[in-house]
């Protein structure tokens, strides 16, 4: 009876789920989450990352994820013996953007790990660069101007790589730091993003990348899914020859290795080449053919679909990837998600029940009241500095507070996602706060869709098992056929549809436009609202 392995490594922790596919019997088998900030202190993180010492700088420390991989794998061995044994392959879901450092020792160390002594510290020797920046850095506004401007615009990167350059995306952070450390950068043999670091650790050798990671990085020809020329240029000398091969999404990348199998156990099943979180979330919550849109309430917000292809101009805000089922998805990026939530919370000194009972009582449209709540600086809209604004909203009224941070959340969502062209008539769901019904419903109101709850609140980490049964399929020589894959597994909650009320959407319309203007006077004051719609 085969069983499948998918981990999420997240911004703040870790996930594993072990899923059972058999003909008969489908479903979870088991799921574990550990948080980087309490089960790995020693690393100093705060939501699983160290912020500064400049503005803008956001980094985790890459020995922590292998640490908390490592941990994972022991606690699964020991708490599901009979699952692991039976383990036919593994895939790994990850954060996106986030780029780890190697130096030219790091292969050889890989490949001869012992199996007697913990992970981490034999991974000390193989770092080029102690940190690994990740996606809520934002401090690379003058390396995406200069990386476009060496390309020929933002237009063009965007047509060609699905994304104008953004701060967090991984090419300008490796021209950033490969203009301030030359040294340290000449001294890498290998940049990996998180998605493959992780993979290679499991292989014990060099993973490669799939095109929906790499279309995260600023420099992946989207329609070749190569690596392209002009970007690389543009980024760092030499860059081509540290960065992992591109291969389709249900490549296999090796065989777990010597290391796994001697420590814990592990079969030498097969590990899948990594991906994004957002990728992994695409399957994880069923969108495998184009028609539904799903929204990820997760550390960050993010939109998402299967679209045709890139749009041939006008695309600002969104972002393209390459989709695990081998087409195109489209992605909007909210960087305030559950720590804006969480900040409003607190202030108010609510539990989240407390913090649910301020949406049931108060009235949809708030009376009007608006917040931007920006805790940390935005990537949609573009903010560079945190801030919170109100407007016709009294600071020290806790619930109207806390319905506005969440109406906010949801109306730059819509408002932001005009360029898929996707008609919305249902969303799925996921991310920690989808289980709350009442964010649902203000979610539903806001989009005039209904919402369906999906069986899992991390479909990212659902949609890396699922990947590792389709790639174990084809690899076997079997059908490529997602349906089949994801059936039984991602099936909205019947019981969790929340319907939209016409009379709440209705006064959403008028508010989606206030709540735009404002933002845009904040944003770009002194233009026009209409002026980029
Ligand atoms: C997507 C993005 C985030 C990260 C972390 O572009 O930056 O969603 O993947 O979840």
């Amino acid at each position: 009876m085969p069983f499948y392995l998918g981990f999420d490594a997240s911004t703040q922790s870790l996930t594993a789920m072990l899923i059972e596919v058999d003909d008969g019997r489908r479903g979870v088998a088991a799921i574990h989450t550990f948080r980087y900030d309490e089960e790995l202190p020693q690393y100093g993180t705060t939501h699983g990352a160290i912020r500064g010492p400049e503005p803008g700088v956001v980094t985790s420390p890459p020995g922590m994820w292998a640490e908390a991989l490592e941990r994972m794998i022991a606690c699964l061995a020991r708490a599901h013996p009979r699952e692991v044994a039976e383990l036919a392959a593994v895939a790994i879901s990850a954060q996106q953007h986030g780029s780890v450092y190697l130096n030219a020792g790091a292969a050889a160390r890989l490949a001869t790990l012992d199996p007697r002594l913990p992970l981490a510290p034999q991974l000390t020797p193989v770092f080029s660069r102690p940190v690994a920046p990740i996606w809520m850095d934002s401090s690379t506004t003058a390396q995406c101007e200069a990386i476009a401007r060496a390309v020929g615009g933002h237009e063009i990167l965007a047509a060609t790589t699905g994304s104008r350059a953004f701060e967090r995306f991984t090419g300008p952070q490796i021209r950033k730091w490969a203009t301030q450390e030359p040294a340290a950068y000449g001294a890498t043999a290998r940049i990996d993003l998180v998605s493959s670091f992780l993979t290679s650790l499991l292989i014990g050798a060099p993973a490669p990348i799939d095109p929906g990671d790499a279309a995260g990085m600023t420099l992946m020809d989207l329609s070749t899914r190569r690596w392209w020329p002009d970007a690389l240029h543009a980024t760092a000398i030499d860059l081509s020859t540290k960065l992992p091969a591109v291969v389709a999404s249900p490549t296999i990348a090796g065989a777990v290795s010597q290391y796994w199998q001697h420590r814990y156990g592990l079969p030498p099943a097969r590990v899948v080449v990594g991906t994004g979180d957002n990728p992994s979330s695409l399957v994880g919550t069923g969108l495998v053919a184009e028609g539904h849109i799903a929204v990820s309430l997760g550390t960050s917000n993010t939109l998402f679909g299967l679209i045709p292809g890139v749009p041939t101009s006008g695309l600002r805000d969104g972002h393209v990837f390459g989709a695990p089922t081998g087409g195109f998805m489209g992605l909007t990026c909210f960087a305030n998600g559950s720590l804006a939530r969480e900040h409003v919370r607190n202030r108010y000194g609510l539990t989240w029940d407390g913090f649910s009972d301020a949406l049931r009582n108060t009235p949809p449209g708030n009376h009007g009241g608006l917040m931007l709540p920006w805790l940390v600086p935005e990537i949609t809209p573009h903010v560079e500095r945190a801030e919170v604004r109100r407007l016709d909203l009294d600071e020290h009224d806790a619930t109207a507070n806390v319905r506005a941070v969440v109406e906010a959340q949801m109306m730059t969502m819509a408002n932001h996602t005009d360029w898929m062209g996707v008609s919305i008539r249902e969303v799925y769901a996921t991310g920690g706060a989808s289980a709350n019904h009442e964010i649902l419903q203000v979610l539903a109101d806001v989009f005039g869709a209904d919402v369906s709850r999906l069986p899992t609140t991390n479909s990212a980490c659902l949609g890396a098992a699922l990947r590792a049964r389709h790639a174990d399929v084809v690899a076997a020589g079997g059908p490529d056929d997602w349906p089949s894959v994801i059936a039984g597994f991602v099936e909205p909650t019947a019981t969790v549809r929340v319907r939209a009320d016409p009379a709440a959407t209705a006064r959403y319309v008028d508010l989606r436009r206030r709540y735009a203007a404002f933002e845009h006077a904040v944003v770009r004051p002194g233009s026009s609202p209409d002026a980029e719609q």
